[in-house]
């Protein structure tokens, strides 16, 4: 990516904050291509041959971070593919635009991207309470099939959320990046927040 101009912007929370369903909508208005780290897992765990099976299942259900390697690869072999696939768009002036959901979160993480990729235009972080955020999983377990939306596993990751990924969205506000959206009202009320947010950076 040495050469290559992007334009990034991380979205972090909580498990069940609401990162996916923003992301969605951002990406239906606006020109961003939207990469969900959790989802680039769930499909390298069930890709066929993949050496990472095992391992990406164990973390998920424990609730724990994949070593950095899998998904910062994963992720890079997504980046390459929209590069390769959006022909029309000038990648070297910014104008190419992920939304990265769901990573970094883990230390290690931030550090490599930002190294190898690009410091992050603007993380925004969803917050809301853990009983919100319980709530919404648990209704989504009934129907989802993650094998981590069940209460065993999202408390290890609401424990995983304030040791790990906490400190990470703490190292983006030190350098001014993070935008806070409290996520406890509805999906729309949300996203006027997050609409406006996306507006004034592109603005
Ligand atoms: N919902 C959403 N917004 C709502 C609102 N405003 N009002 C009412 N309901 C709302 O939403 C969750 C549910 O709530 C949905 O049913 C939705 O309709 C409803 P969603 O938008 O999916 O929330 P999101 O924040 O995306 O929740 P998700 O469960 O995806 O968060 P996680 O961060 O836990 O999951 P992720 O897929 O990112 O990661 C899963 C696991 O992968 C991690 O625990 C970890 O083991 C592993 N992982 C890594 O190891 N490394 C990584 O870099 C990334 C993941
Ligand atoms: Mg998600």
């Amino acid at each position: 990516f040495g050469c290559r101009k992007v334009t990034v912007v991380y979205v972090l929370g909580g498990p069940g904050a609401g990162k996916g369903t923003q992301c969605a909508k951002i990406a239906e208005e606006f020109d961003f291509c939207h990469l969900s780290a959790g989802d680039l897992l769930r499909a390298e765990q069930n890709r066929e041959g993949s050496q990472y099976g095992v391992l990406i299942r164990t973390h998920i259900q424990e609730g724990t971070i994949v070593p950095m390697e899998v998904t910062v690869k994963l992720l890079e072999i997504a980046m390459s593919a929209e590069i390769e696939k959006r022909t029309s768009v000038n990648w070297s002036d910014g104008k190419g635009r992920f939304l990265i959901d769901g990573f970094p979160r883990k230390m290690d993480q931030a550090k490599k991207f930002d190294e190898t990729v690009c410091i992050p235009s603007l993380a925004i972080h969803y917050t809301t309470s853990e009983e919100v955020m319980l709530q919404r999983l648990v209704e989504r377990g009934k129907t989802s099939g993650r094998e981590d939306d069940n209460i065993e596993s999202i408390k290890k990751r609401f424990r995983t959320h304030k040791e790990q990924c906490m400190p990470v969205v703490d190292r983006y506000s030190e350098l001014g990046k993070v935008l806070e959206i409290d996520s406890s009202g509805s999906v729309d009320d949300v996203y006027k927040l997050t609409r406006e947010a996306i507006m004034k950076l592109l603005s």
